[in-house]
């Protein structure tokens, strides 16, 4: 009786120090990985990019790099291109009025109009005016692209979004409520450009 209860204690004892085992093998595989992935010490940068604005990610000029694109609500916006070494110039900067929208407003970078690049979609959710202005790959003009009035997706319990849901190529607009957390209605762009 007691050989078998000596074997069974030794059986648990086993059970818990290959359980702690594995507990302390979780964080140093978790490091293994960070350290593959980030491996060299951080890149200083010189200038800050994006001081108290907002950063999106856009493409602009028509490669398959993803750039930034960072913008401010009186509708100035700094355009930052994927590229060696030269993350923190500035590729294109401007004012883009019709995108002076109050803090609270929904800006978002889709292409509308199918050639490439990414354009800006601002919306006031109080007023529920919206705005698209089209980035040409050199600058977005001062003139606005297409502006309208989408009353189902007006007030601060909306939420919005753009995706191109029936893949043609240009940016659609889904409206839902925040309080449902999700998107319920879908607007396609048949707008011809
Ligand atoms: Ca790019
Ligand atoms: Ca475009
Ligand atoms: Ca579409």
């Amino acid at each position: 009786m007691k050989a078998h209860r000596a074997h069974a204690k030794t059986e648990i004892f086993k059970l818990v120090f290959f359980g702690v085992f594995l507990v302390a093998l979780c964080p140093i595989a978790e490091t293994v990985s960070l350290d593959v992935m980030f491996p060299g010490p951080p890149t200083k940068i010189s200038k800050r990019i994006c001081q108290n604005g907002m950063i999106s990610a856009g493409n602009f000029n028509g490669d398959k790099n993803m750039d930034l694109l960072c913008s401010y609500d009186d509708g100035w916006v700094r355009i930052y291109l994927a590229a060696n070494n030269r993350f923190n110039r500035v590729y294109w900067e401007g004012h883009t009025p019709r995108c002076a929208f109050q803090s609270g407003s929904h800006r978002y970078l889709a292409d509308f109009d199918n050639d490439g690049y990414d354009d800006l979609f601002c919306y006031d959710p109080v007023s529920g005016k919206t705005n698209v202005v089209l980035f040409d790959g050199e600058a977005y003009p001062d003139e606005i692209s297409w502006t309208g009035d989408i009353p189902e997706c007006k007030g601060e319990d909306k939420m919005t979004y753009v995706f191109d849901a029936n893949g043609d190529g240009k940016a659609d607009l889904g409206c839902g409520t925040k309080s449902k957390n999700g998107l319920e209605k879908l607007y396609l762009n048949e707008f011809q450009f």
